[in-house]
């Protein structure tokens, strides 16, 4: 998406005259700042939000730089199903139309959470049980994971981090080769409002727990998907939970084999089973602001 947009090109790319997005910059419905000569310019990120939530229709999505929009509004022949549309557009290696997919569902109002564990995690366990009757099984999962993991990432691209906004920081532990569900829950805080920073796959609790303290991060999330070496993990988790109660911050933890831990819910830890779960909780949540030590 186009870094910053003047109100005549987001006038074209939703169809309405420059002077009502002049007029609604003024009033205040759109924020902009002003360029050293007083012009108006919207971020894309504002731009995204104003679409979401006035529910604009796009008519020029390659002013606004969602190129990959067109892409999958163009191939529209899977039909109207969103998750059995991401489920092909992933078995076939089409990365544009599942992104424009994604892109689409968030603009027109669906929480990031609602998308991953919608189309993107039911695609993903089709995906899963291909390799049974076809050996190209394999290699579609290898593709398809990485495709979701750009749809999913360029969701993270419309997010605008507040300066001061609550840090959060997490990964999957050391052993969980899985990429996708730690970003995804990264999307969805950065959908809630905090500024994330995902340490992804394979990384040691030990350096989870740095970077709580370097970022003075308010809530800490593993997702395990593949829980190996329970007992050594739990322990290592235990040391994690005592420093995070010592800071006032939570730990979240989900994933596939997340429940292997056998962990209870206390103030400090909170076991979700899904994304919805995660948003809820962030919602009901009044976390206070971060100050990192190194930006993030
Ligand atoms: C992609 C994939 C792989 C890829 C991973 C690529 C990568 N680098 O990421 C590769 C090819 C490496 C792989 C390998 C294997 N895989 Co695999 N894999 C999958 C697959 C298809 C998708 C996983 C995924 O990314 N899902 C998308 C995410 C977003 O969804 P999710 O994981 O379901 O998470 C949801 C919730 O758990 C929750 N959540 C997740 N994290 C968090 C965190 C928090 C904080 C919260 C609140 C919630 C939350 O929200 C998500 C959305 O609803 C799954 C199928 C499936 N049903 O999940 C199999 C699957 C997980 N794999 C499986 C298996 C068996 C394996 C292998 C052992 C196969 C083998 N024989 O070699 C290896 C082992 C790898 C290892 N030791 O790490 C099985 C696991 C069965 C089990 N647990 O007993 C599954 C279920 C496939 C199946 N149907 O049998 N795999």
């Amino acid at each position: 998406m186009k870094t910053v947009l003047t109100p005549r090109q987001f006038a074209e790319a939703i169809g309405v005259s420059e002077s009502s997005v002049k007029r609604w910059v003024d009033e205040g419905h759109i924020v902009a700042t002003r360029t050293a000569g007083g012009h108006r310019r919207i971020s894309a990120q504002e731009a995204a939000r104003y679409i979401r939530e006035h529910a604009s229709v796009i008519e020029r999505p390659d002013i606004l730089g969602l190129d990959d929009l067109e892409a999958f509004q163009v191939r529209g022949e899977v039909g109207d199903d969103p998750d059995e549309r991401f489920f092909e557009y992933l078995r076939s290696g089409a990365a544009a139309q599942a992104r424009g997919l994604v892109l689409s569902a968030y603009l027109q109002g669906r929480s990031v959470a609602q998308i991953v564990d919608g189309p993107v995690a039911h695609a993903m366990a089709r995906i899963g049980e291909l390799w049974v009757a076809n050996p190209s099984g394999i290699f579609w999962e290898h593709r398809a994971t990485q495709i979701a993991v750009q749809a999913v990432g360029r969701l993270r691209l419309l997010q605008t981090p507040r300066k001061g906004a609550p840090v959060a920081v997490g990964g999957a532990p050391s052993g969980d080769r899985y990429i996708l569900p730690s970003l995804a829950v990264a999307a969805v805080l950065e959908g809630e409002g905090l500024r994330a920073t995902n340490l992804g796959a394979e990384t040691p609790i030990s350096t989870l727990s740095l970077g709580v303290d370097d970022l003075d991060a308010r809530l800490a999330w593993l997702s395990v998907s593949v829980a190996t070496n329970v007992d050594t993990l739990r322990r290592q988790i235990d040391r994690l939970v005592a420093r995070l109660a010592r800071r006032g911050a939570l730990l979240v933890v989900g994933g596939a084999e997340a429940r292997k831990l056998g962990l209870t819910k206390s103030d400090t830890v909170y076991v979700g089973g899904s994304m919805a779960e995660l948003e809820a909780l962030v919602q009901g949540m009044r976390l206070a602001p971060s100050e990192p030590r190194s930006g993030n």
